[in-house]
């Protein structure tokens, strides 16, 4: 079972330190009466009017004044982010005035919040459900706009009412099932088998939707992995650089340059990929670019997806992809250095990290790809995470296992199975979640959150 909210009052800095404003956050049942022993304004905190901002003097818990000029807002739950009574207050940035005032909040008699634990009590008071809870990690890790937007609709609920709307589904199923089980000699107005199949049907092929946006949402959470590789020389760092539009590798017309992978984070058509430049694959007496080799080989071949790069204006036989390279991604053949060639090569994406030209049709071509072959379903709406698809693919089971009790009116069996499918959902959503589950969540949190 859920734990219960303490009575504690909790504080914490809720913005980096060293901005120019710092936000600190006060929740629990003394929230208010704590903070106003810190606090002088025109009128005193207590009645000041409740979401207004006012303007006063941050003292410290020996009276000294530590910002003569501080905003304030009251919060009272259970209308308030955690459902309980918030105080914030908005002092000047610093680290030093930050911390001043913590430990101010702290001698007056708050404990100093946990990483997530706002958000995990606005959970535990019903504010947000689990789902909920996980988006706000999510929109402050996005790695891209997609990734945010997704993040946002989560965080919006999308996903916990279409759970709920299964839940609620099963849960009507198993009222007839077990009005059945209650008066089995009554023949009461229930609704046919055939039509208590539908629904589980429904149920399932709504289960099934949700389950194959799981890429996408891994796509998105995680980003993809992208490699360059290809010959020494053919311009891979020059590529890197000009899609990150910064001199992050080093370049050189000597071959060899790149010895070792290097890695960057780029987003691409709003998809978030994680980058790596790799040494160029060639046989080598250096026993250091023999390891280069060794690596970058490796990072290729583990990649979601491999750009392979040759010079377009030299030979290309002897730049064709090794026949022994054990790749386990997609592999896109791109032809650099277009600008020296005046005609295209059949079967290769002509690019230019020089000029930049052809890069726009090689982004399509990489998004393309991404949707394609890599990522399942796309979605406008939500994505599962791998939490919710483990415990939607449970779910999934039970309800495809109902049908054959319901078949042979099995009823007990079948309640069976249709309780463990609400278990599962409900333990996505957070109303029956074990409390190490709820710890694993929220330790990804940052402090003040
Ligand atoms: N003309 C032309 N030259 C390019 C282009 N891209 C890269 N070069 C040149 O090709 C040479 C090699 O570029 P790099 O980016 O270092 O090549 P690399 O594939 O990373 O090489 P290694 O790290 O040695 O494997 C440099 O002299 C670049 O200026 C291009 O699109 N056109
Ligand atoms: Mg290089």
């Amino acid at each position: 079972m859920v734990e219960r909210v303490t009575g504690e009052t909790i504080c914490a800095i809720s913005t980096a330190l060293g901005g120019a404003v710092c936000i600190l956050r006060v929740s629990g049942p003394a929230a208010q009466e704590i903070s106003s022993r810190l606090w002088r304004g025109r009128v005193g905190l207590l009645e000041q009017r409740a979401r207004e901002l006012c303007l006063g003097t941050l003292l410290s818990s020996t009276g000294e004044v530590l910002d003569p000029s501080c905003l304030c807002v009251r919060m009272p739950g259970p209308h308030s982010y955690t459902g309980e009574d918030v105080v914030e207050f908005q002092c000047h940035g610093g680290s030093l005035c930050a911390r001043l005032t913590l430990e101010s909040l702290l001698a007056a008699g708050c404990r100093l919040a946990e990483p997530g634990e706002f958000t995990k009590r606005a959970f535990l008071n019903g504010r947000i459900d689990l789902t909920q809870a996980e988006a706000v990690a999510d929109v402050i890790e996005a790695g891209s706009e997609l990734a945010l937007r997704l993040a946002g609709r989560q965080l919006a609920g999308h996903l916990g009412r279409r759970l709920r709307g299964l839940y609620e589904e099963l849960e009507w199923i198993l009222s007839e099932v077990e009005s059945r089980m209650d008066f089995p000699d009554e023949d009461l107005d229930w609704v046919d088998l055939d039509e208590l199949q539908q629904r589980l049907d429904k149920v399932a092929a709504e289960m099934e939707g949700l389950l194959r946006t799981r890429v996408e949402g891994e796509i998105m959470r995680g980003g993809l992995s992208l490699a360059i590789a290809g010959p020494p020389n053919v311009g891979k760092s020059s590529l890197l650089n000009r899609f990150l539009g910064r001199d992050r590798a080093i370049v050189s017309s000597e071959p060899g340059t790149t010895r070792d992978t290097v890695e960057a984070q780029l987003t691409m058509r709003g998809i978030p990929f994680r980058l790596v430049d790799t040494a160029g694959i060639r046989e080598s007496e250096n026993l250091v670019e023999q390891l280069g080799v060794q690596r970058s080989r490796s990072s290729a071949e583990d990649a979601d997806l491999v750009l392979w790069v040759i010079d377009g204006s030299e030979e290309i036989q002897s730049q064709e992809i090794p026949a022994d390279w054990a790749c386990r991604g997609t592999v896109l053949k791109v032809a650099n250095k277009s600008d020296l060639l005046s005609a295209p090569l059949p079967g290769w994406l002509m690019v230019s990290a020089k000029t930049g030209d052809g890069l726009d049709a090689l982004y399509d071509e990489v998004e393309k790809t991404v949707w394609s072959t890599i990522g399942g379903e796309r979605t406008d709406d939500v994505a599962v995470a791998a939490r919710h698809a483990n415990l939607l693919e449970r779910a999934l089971d039970q309800v495809k296992k109902a049908g054959i009790p319901l078949k042979s009116s099995d009823w007990e069996l079948l309640a069976i199975h249709l309780k463990d499918a609400m278990g599962q959902i409900g333990r996505i959503t957070g109303q029956a979640v074990e409390p190490d589950v709820l710890e694993t969540i929220f330790s990804r949190f940052c402090i003040g959150k």
